[in-house]
């Protein structure tokens, strides 16, 4: 039977790029009946250093943004990490099947250690084995996420096969990574070369979930954009990466193809398109800010919400770890 994990991490502002190339699918996941499994992944966030008063606030805000997206904690299973201790006991586990040359060869280790990865957390270099934790643990099938972790997924896969041979057993599933959509990689506003994320300094590179109407609309109008108009058809924006950036936004909040939208859009120049994509922006995301402001006026609610999921979370888990170290060998298990 199909089952649904993603996870995102509470390090900062939910941004436009893990609405549509996380959350919005993951809201398609639920509404197709396939039980889903969503974690506000807070070891994946200490990383990298976060203030504890930060990480608080941000699990909380993250999961508001979960609620407010469209993610019932009711008919999926919403908590955070740290909460279940089979993800740290499975990750232990595959640190010791995982490779080191497997985790060098990470582009996120290499982009985010940077020049100095002698003083790198050790955490940083074994993310990706706790992440592979993270989808095993449930034995999940699906894996919808954005295009930055596809590499992560290829080595979840590696890891599952490594373990099921090193031990002789069919016991963990070859998960599918599941990219899908016109948005998959949201671009930075400032920059068509880097992705949009939580963690650049600039708050102009991105849309963030907490922003207000005049905030989207400023952002929109101040995006980098070259001075041609928009091309007739999709090969147009080839060699245009901010253009198509902001064609693939419109095309993943209005639920068209980037196709449609050059359809429709085709020959305008920016100071058409732009405004119109900044009141789509605000038509689709004011009524996620409201919703996320209105949670997070009742903060043990939402912690209310996660102990029950992370109850729900450990009843799956805990079995599946079990049986994992049973088949290592461990006595007691
Ligand atoms: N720009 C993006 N476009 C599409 N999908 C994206 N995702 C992240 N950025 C984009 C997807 O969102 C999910 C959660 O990812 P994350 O918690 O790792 O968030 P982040 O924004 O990538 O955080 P960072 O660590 O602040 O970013 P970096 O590492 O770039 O500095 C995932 O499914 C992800 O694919």
């Amino acid at each position: 039977t199909p089952r649904v994990f993603s996870g995102i991490q509470p390090s900062g502002n939910l941004h436009l790029g893990n609405y549509l190339g996380a959350l919005k699918r993951f809201v398609e996941w639920q509404e197709r009946d396939i039980e889903s499994i969503f974690c506000m992944v807070d070891m994946h966030a200490i990383t990298v250093w976060q203030e504890p008063a930060d990480l608080t606030k941000a699990t909380r805000e993250l999961c508001a943004g979960f609620i407010a997206s469209g993610i019932d904690p009711e008919r999926s299973i919403l908590f955070n990490q740290s909460a279940v201790p089979a993800h740290a006991q499975l990750a232990w586990i595959f640190n010791c099947v995982a490779r080191m040359g497997w985790m060098q060869r990470m582009t996120q280790w290499k982009d985010k250690a940077g020049k100095n990865q002698q003083n790198a957390s050790l955490g940083l270099f074994a993310y990706p084995a706790l992440m592979a934790a993270d989808i095993l643990v449930y034995h999940a099938t699906h894996v919808p996420v954005g295009e930055d972790q596809k590499q992560h997924l290829e080595l979840t896969r590696d890891i599952a096969i490594k373990f099921n041979n090193d031990y002789e057993v069919d016991f963990f599933p070859e998960t599918e990574p599941v990219i899908e959509g016109a948005a998959t990689r949201v671009m930075s506003l400032r920059d068509g070369s880097r992705k949009m994320s939580k963690s650049d300094p600039s708050d102009m590179t991105r849309i963030n979930l907490t922003d207000d109407a005049d905030t989207i609309a400023n952002k929109i109008r101040k995006a980098r954009t070259d001075p041609e108009p928009l091309p007739h058809d999709l090969d147009g924006l080839e060699d245009r990466p901010e253009a198509r950036n902001l064609v693939n936004i419109y095309a993943g909040l209005a639920d068209h193809s980037p196709a449609q939208v050059i359809r429709e859009h085709g020959g305008q120049q920016f100071s058409t398109f732009k405004p119109s994509l900044a009141d789509l922006a605000v038509a689709k995301l004011s009524p996620i800010t409201e919703e996320m402001s209105r949670l997070m006026r009742d903060p043990a609610e939402i912690d209310r919400i996660l102990a029950r999921g992370a109850e729900r979370a450990n009843g799956i888990a805990a079995p599946i770890v079990k049986r994992t170290y049973e088949v290592v060998g461990m006595v007691g298990a």
